[in-house]
């Protein structure tokens, strides 16, 4: 019998961590200890820990299998990590002797950790979201996979040109990533294209067999997710797409060398790059190529560990397998789970249909119509004809069958509810598809979940009331406060114990230091020590001096007309006319600091963007305003960034028209690390104020129920216009040559507001907005006040960490147990 050593520990102390690091130097990277790179050191030090990892991934994988739980298997097309070294240092207890290692050899830690390129898979708050669940689905010590793209190039890298928002390619990938295991032996092979013929079982029953089809390879990677304190790792699996050698060869035999090479290159471009838009890109076809290739890739693989891991019959496969769709961008997996059943397994419709319909749930991320995923009926057709078909059918069955019954004869319902939106072209309402195709769809905030019911499924929520539940958002907090803020982490745990970690409500024990001054004190402390960090970047990427002493007044999220940066930008140029007004008026500080990333198609963000630069180039340079304000927009905006900003900010901008913001999840963080906010009542910051109280949060505009009244009697901005001479001035102001000696440059921009009908309505909140500003100027300068409010936002919003979300999602959605790994 062959002798295999016993798995050897490779041992958590200094020593060991030392030897490990330096063996890697050597052995794995080819270098000499005196001459290694940074670069160099840093891999080492991924792989140290890597290495310490690996193991617990491999335990926690055998132990889901032999105990034979549900595991939730999580589809998303997006998720933006951040750096990966210095939370798998902080979750796996690694940290201090890791940081001790490198020291007793002359390295610093923290210089490795901020030399770690972002690997940023994800447009925003979806893609973070994503990232945040599988931070905590581990240490929840629940089963799970997370399944997504290798993309080679992540959301671009941003530069402003003149003001102006320039593109660049982000190359996360160049190097490698000492983070990602390939798995070649699980490599999946998926069709594409193709017809639909017949072929007959071996009782003589039809099934429809996909044949002429193009094939794609996908090599999956993995990323080991460990979570904090707990032993629990599971993996994040990408799949990256290659040619199909056998399709390859075939060309190549024809002699046909370079053709061949070239379909090798085209193949590849599937898992190429992220689409850049944070709102459907309506009817790409490499989009629904990617949606559909790490679908197919996906589900081969957990169907491969179904018929591997029991035998079971298939009626059993939702008991082993939950699959949660992050939108509608992996909805394609409802009819090619359909599809498996029926022509690869031989199951009858209803058995199918019935498992399907016990395996998928689905997260709805957005109210906006545009945002709504349809593919047109045509293009479908073309890549994915055997699904079209199956679509056709689960659409037949329902309005015949559940529609018919419950509305006999009204086609007005059957045309609200039908799969197909024939309004104008036949297109795929994938939305809809995803509500009927699972057993659970839920909204990411209570408001937004009440609008999906009342006001973008109506019909839908009428037929299956019990299908749809609210799952508010959260965060993690070990990234968005232990890793970004350690040093409030620290007091918190000195003030209260170390139990909040675990159980994020246990920071309500916090509420009472709220009025202890010494306190206080020292929670200040923390924050002006983070102003001053923020300062010095602020300075090297803008060649901005702020002064820490200022209010900082953050708003960092995508570039979008309803998130309402342009009424942000409304409100500074009323402060900038003040103070060339009325020089002498009593008003605090304040520094506006933006981040944000805007889709290259979005020409009005893009302008949008460009106006806040010029304002800023104006405002910092002016004489007469002096200290007094300071506008910064910090290019690049990523998760990296956002760690340096949230723990130095004082205020935090979440000024969405109310309904139009599913939840947002910067909110959440920043309140997290006592930023008070300034918002109106849309998304989780209605649930926001319900947890930290009316005192210390600033509410203003109109509420969903008054914007559906403005839009019913007719919005009209020039009312607004014309009554508001300060918002008049204002807008002039930006329509002229001010600012960057050219009238036409924010011509998109004014347009919006007045011939363009506004459709955020900025202008009707305008006044509102400017108030409450004001009451955060009186509030900012009495420190003591302000600051006891800021301890109360850090205090109450333990609901919105992600561990509570998590919990919520495995309760009502998965029905998960969880399951310790020794
Ligand atoms: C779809 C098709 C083609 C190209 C791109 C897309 C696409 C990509 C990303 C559509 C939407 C997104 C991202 C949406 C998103 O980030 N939504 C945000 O989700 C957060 C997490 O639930 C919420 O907090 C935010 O309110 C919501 O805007």
């Amino acid at each position: 019998t062959p002798m295999t050593p016993a798995p050897c520990d490779l041992g958590n102390s200094t020593e060991a961590i030392k030897s490990s690091i330096v063996n890697h130097v050597r052995f794995t990277l080819g270098a000499y200890v005196d001459s290694a790179s940074p670069n160099d050191w840093w891999v080492a030090t991924c792989l140290a820990v890597r290495d310490r990892v690996m193991d617990s991934a491999t335990k926690s994988r055998t132990l889901h299998r032999k105990s034979g739980v549900r595991r939730i298997h999580y589809l998303s097309l997006e998720y933006l990590m951040g750096r990966l070294l210095e939370n798998n240092l902080r979750n796996s207890g690694l940290y201090d002797s890791v940081k001790q290692a490198l020291s007793e050899m002359g390295k610093d830690l923290d210089a490795l950790l901020q030399s770690e390129p972002d690997m940023g898979l994800g447009n925003g708050g979806l893609g973070r979201l994503a990232a945040c669940f599988m931070d905590s689905l581990s240490t929840m010590n629940l089963p799970a996979i997370g399944y997504g793209i290798h993309y080679e190039f992540g959301l671009f890298r941003q530069e402003f040109v003149n003001g102006r928002q320039v593109e660049h390619p982000d190359a996360w990938m160049r190097d490698g990533s000492p983070w990602k295991i390939a798995r070649p032996s699980y490599r999946q092979r998926v069709q594409l294209y193709g017809r639909v013929t017949q072929r007959f079982d071996e009782n003589g029953n039809p099934h429809a067999q996909w044949v002429d089809t193009k094939c794609l390879l996908g090599l999956p990677w993995d990323i080991p997710i460990v979570g904090y304190d707990s032993h629990t790792v599971n993996v994040l699996r990408l799949w990256q797409a290659q040619a199909d050698e056998d399709f390859n060869f075939k060309i190549f035999n024809e002699g046909s060398y370079i053709e061949a090479l070239r379909e090798k290159a085209i193949a590849e471009t599937v898992s190429k790059v992220l689409y850049p838009n944070d709102a459907t890109e309506s009817g790409k076809e490499l989009r629904l190529v990617q949606q559909y290739f790490f679908v197919a890739c996906s589900l081969a693989d957990i169907v491969r560990r179904f018929k591997n891991g029991y035998s079971l019959p298939w009626s059993e496969f939702p008991s082993k397998a939950a699959i949660q769709l992050n939108d509608t961008h992996p909805a394609v997996a409802i009819p090619e789970l359909m599809r498996i059943l029926l022509d690869e397994e031989n199951l009858d419709w209803g058995s199918a249909w019935k498992i399907c319909q016990e395996t998928f749930s689905y997260t709805n991320h957005t109210l906006l119509p545009e945002a709504l995923e349809m593919w047109s009926v045509g293009l479908f057709e073309r890549v994915l004809p055997r699904h079209l078909q199956i679509i056709y059918r689960i659409n037949a069955q329902f309005l015949d069958g559940p529609v018919e019954a419950r509305w006999p004869g009204d086609a007005a319902k059957k045309r609200v509810l039908s799969l197909i939106d024939e309004r104008g072209g036949k297109y795929v309402r994938m939305a809809h598809m995803s509500v009927l195709g699972g057993h659970a769809t839920n909204g990411v905030a209570a408001l937004h979940t009440r609008l999906l019911c009342e006001r973008l499924f109506p019909e839908f929520h009428e037929l299956f009331p019990e299908r749809f539940v609210n799952i508010t958002n959260g965060v993690t907090f070990r990234r968005w406060l232990d890793v970004c803020n350690p040093q409030l982490s620290s007091l918190i745990t000195e003030t209260i114990g170390e139990g909040w970690k675990k159980d994020a409500s246990k920071l309500r024990g916090l509420d009472a230091s709220a009025d202890d001054a010494g306190f206080r004190d020292r929670y200040r402390a923390i924050k002006r020590h983070h102003k001053v960090v923020l300062a010095k970047i602020i300075q090297d990427s803008c060649g901005v001096c702020v002064s820490p002493d200022a209010l900082f007044d953050v708003q960092i999220k995508r570039l979008h007309e309803y998130k309402r940066q342009h009424l942000n930008l409304l409100n500074i140029v009323t402060l900038y006319r003040q103070i060339l007004n009325n020089p002498k008026a009593d008003f605090h500080p304040r520094v506006f600091i933006f981040g944000a990333k805007a889709a290259p198609g979005y020409f009005l963000a893009k302008n949008i963007i460009h106006a806040i630069n010029s304002l800023a180039n104006k405002v910092n340079n002016d004489p007469r305003v002096g200290d007094k304000l300071k506008v910064v927009f910090l290019p690049n905006y990523g998760v990296s960034l956002a760690e340096k900003i949230i723990p130095a900010a004082d205020l935090s901008e979440q000024i969405s028209t109310a309904g139009k913001e599913a939840s947002g999840t910067g909110n959440m963080k920043l309140a997290l690390n006592g930023a008070l906010t300034i918002g109106t009542l849309d998304g989780a910051n209605v649930e926001i104020a319900e947890e930290v109280g009316d005192d210390n949060i600033f509410i203003f505009g109109l509420t969903v129920e008054q914007v559906t009244d403005l839009k019913a009697r007719g919005y009209n901005p020039w009312e607004y216009y014309w009554n508001n001479e300060a918002l008049r001035d204002t807008i002039d102001w930006i329509g002229s040559d001010y600012f960057t000696g050219h009238a036409h440059d924010f011509k998109p921009l004014r347009d919006s507001f007045l011939e363009h009908g506004d459709p955020y309505l900025c202008l009707a909140d305008y006044q509102m907005y400017v108030d409450a500003q004001a009451k955060v100027d009186a509030a900012y300068k009495q420190p003591e006040l302000w600051t006891k409010m800021a301890v109360l936002n850090t205090a109450r919003v333990g609901f919105f960490s992600s561990d509570r979300t998590i919990q919520d999602y495995a309760d009502k959605v998965w029905k998960l147990p969880q399951v310790a790994v020794p």
